[in-house]
């Protein structure tokens, strides 16, 4: 089962310039704060805290078409996507805690550089497969998927700030779970590319197993390799994790989330984690941001080996009694 690292390291990056409301940036300390790193060491990892990226922020970065902050979401991108680098290279598995999702960007490039063979599987209520074209916000939140897909290549203009990164990941090695939420340019690329993806109808049809079944036959039947598990805390109904910038009703139940990410734990491919979208400033209240920070520790927990029916750790040292 623990086939890979048992080494888990935990990055930070306070991040949001990739959709206009603030509050996302302190994403990482509120999920810190909810015991995350307690809760890692209780599964019995070397826990190894990285801290919080320090991006630059560059005052003058003028709108590209219609993409906003397009020169501090590539500089921070480009950061990030160095420290997952380094971080898979030194053999951790690693949790990215946003931020917004733009900066899947640079944890899935940083990624793919020392793993040209992952899989991703992006958890959200939205397929953030815009292009600055089809974009209907010009938010680079709703755009990373798009950054990476070779088949969208000629469909991404230069846009400043990105020289570093170029698409690389063929649409076969995706699948979505949890859509409910899909502009009309994204459903045509989902379409176009016959991209694997489940809705929230899908997840109510074929129920969370088999969902999870089709997408390991999809992503790792042929072969078995690393796993990107990109989680937007949005994928989640609304009255579980309400502290997040574009909540969806009809969302994953605590169980469905659960669930899927037990069954990615289960492959013992689990290689990269981003955990993002988590604001702390439009929870409605203390107890809402709670709720929402908690949530997001307890399925990146989940991911790395917490179960529910418990677990023995070394029977005999710890109750001698049995
Ligand atoms: N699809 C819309 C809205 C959106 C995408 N991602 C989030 N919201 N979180 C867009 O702006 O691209
Ligand atoms: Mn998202
Ligand atoms: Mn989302």
């Amino acid at each position: 089962r623990q086939s890979r690292a048992q080494s888990v390291a935990v990055l930070g990056a306070p991040f949001s310039r990739g959709q206009k409301r603030g509050g996302v940036e302190h994403g990482p300390k509120v999920i810190r704060d909810a015991g995350l790193i307690d809760r890692l060491s209780g599964l019995d990892y070397s826990v190894h805290d990285f801290g919080d990226l320090n991006f630059r922020h560059l005052e003058k970065d003028e709108p590209y078409m219609d993409v906003k902050f397009p020169r501090n979401v590539g500089g921070a991108n480009k950061m990030l996507s160095s420290a997952v680098s380094r971080a898979i290279g030194a053999g951790h598995t690693l949790i990215m805690l946003g931020g917004d999702h733009s900066l899947a960007i640079g944890s899935v490039s940083g990624h793919a550089q020392q793993c040209p063979d992952l899989c991703l599987i992006w958890v959200d209520a939205h397929a953030d497969v815009n292009t600055p074209m089809t974009s209907p916000s010009g938010n680079l939140h709703g755009q990373p998927v798009a950054f990476m897909l070779k088949e969208l290549q000629d469909k991404m203009p230069d846009i400043p700030g990105f020289s570093w990164t170029k698409p690389f990941l063929s649409s076969r090695d995706l699948v979505y779970i949890g859509l409910r939420d899909v502009d009309p340019g994204e459903h045509h690329i989902l379409k176009n590319l016959g991209i694997q993806y489940f809705t929230m109808r899908d997840i109510d049809r074929l129920g969370i197993q088999r969902v999870m079944e089709v997408t390991f036959d999809h992503l790792l039947s042929r072969k078995q390799r690393p796993i990107h598990l990109s989680f937007d805390i949005d994928a989640f109904d609304p009255s579980l994790a309400p502290a997040t910038g574009t909540p969806v009703n009809g969302g994953l139940t605590y169980r469905e989330g659960i669930y899927i990410t037990e069954e990615i734990h289960n492959t013992g491919l689990l290689s990269v984690m981003d955990l993002v979208e988590v604001n702390p400033v439009l929870g409605a209240n203390p107890e809402a941001v709670e709720a929402t920070a908690s949530l997001a520790v307890d399925v990146i927990a989940s991911a790395l080996g917490q179960t529910r029916e418990g677990a023995h750790v070394s029977i005999r040292t710890q109750t001698p009694h049995l």
